[in-house]
């Protein structure tokens, strides 16, 4: 025990000491991931530290303190926001108290390369920077589809009669379809579903097998609808201290993080396999109902928007929408 206790603390010295004699213009920014460590939704940010503190060794190293249990999803916005944390992986579902514009994001059809094209990120970067204090670094989940997952039979577009567990995604979707809504973080889905407390929830296609949820879920609904938003924040104070190096060095990083997205429609093909092994079913909505959901889903979407941010809404869909 004595033994050990002098190697660690040998050890930690050397790492002071190590971190000290890196650079002078090292930085370390902490950060959190509002999603379950490991799981396929956590995923792109744990590759993207990994290749910063690869790339970066002696300019910038990200030390990613932990996922949703080390703060909690809802208030992970408030965190990189004051400066709790410099760096957060969170989707904008999780800071409509602060930026409710935020609430156009999933509403996006277009890629990212367009939308750094066509000053689409531009105007969500001041929006970020302007009501919430960071910097809209990049965006993962393109190309990653939300599903409604229920344990009743659908073949309708119509939610009456179903509870269903929501986050601000889904909200307005569900309720204008006649769904009774009820909000919870991700980590209280199973329980909520396993209680029968609520009849089906909405989720990515991507990630049910990570979190074990299929055990609790009878089948998917299909189309999808709009995409996942998990946006990469910086804290706009810690942002605007870094060196010019340090910010490019990151931007390019960004890039490369939605890179990344392109691997979504490889990814979503395994997702439902995986599913479907699991025995789960899927209760396709086809002709007249499918058109129904899928601009019902666009119709209360962009609804909401005007809604909650009547000033930015029509810039949004301008940039975010393709018609
Ligand atoms: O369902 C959710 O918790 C949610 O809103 C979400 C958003 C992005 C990715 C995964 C889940």
């Amino acid at each position: 025990m004595k033994l050990l206790k002098k190697v660690a603390s040998a050890l930690a010295v050397a790492t002071i000491f190590a971190a000290g004699s890196a650079s002078a213009d090292e930085v370390v920014l902490r950060a959190v991931n509002a999603f379950q460590p490991g799981s396929v939704v956590a995923k792109p940010f744990e590759r993207f530290v990994e290749h910063v503190n690869k790339e970066g060794k002696g300019l910038v190293q990200i030390n990613l303190i932990g996922g949703p249990s080390a703060i909690p999803p809802f208030e992970i916005g408030n965190a990189v926001s004051s400066g709790v944390v410099d760096m957060a992986y969170v989707t904008s579902a999780f800071y409509p108290n602060l930026l409710p514009e935020g609430a156009a994001l999933k509403l996006t059809e277009r890629t990212m390369s367009e939308l750094r094209e066509n000053g689409g990120w531009e105007f969500i970067n001041e929006l970020h920077n302007k009501k919430m204090n960071v910097w809209y670094l990049a965006r993962s989940g393109v190309g990653n589809p939300f599903h409604l997952y229920v344990n009743k039979p659908l073949d309708k577009a119509d939610l009456s009669g179903l509870t269903l567990r929501v986050t601000p995604v889904y909200r307005s979707f569900f309720e204008d379809l006649g769904a009774n809504a009820i909000q919870t973080p991700p980590s209280e889905v199973y329980t909520t579903l396993e209680r029968g407390v609520a009849d089906g929830y909405g989720w990515p296609i991507q990630g049910i097998l990570d979190l074990g949820w299929h055990e609790v879920t009878k089948a998917r609904v299909d189309p999808g609808f709009y995409q996942v938003d998990v946006n990469a924040l910086v804290n706009l104070d810690k942002w605007n201290s870094l060196t010019d190096e340090q910010r490019a060095f990151l931007t390019e990083m960004g890039l490369w993080l939605e890179g990344l997205n392109a691997e979504n429609a490889a990814i979503n093909e395994a997702e439902k396999k995986k599913q479907a092994d699991a025995g789960m079913v899927v209760y396709e909505l086809t002709g007249a109902e499918r058109e129904k959901w899928i601009n019902q889903a666009r119709e209360s979407g962009w609804a909401e928007v005007q809604e909650v941010a009547p000033e930015s809404a029509a810039r949004l869909r301008e940039l975010l929408a393709k018609e």
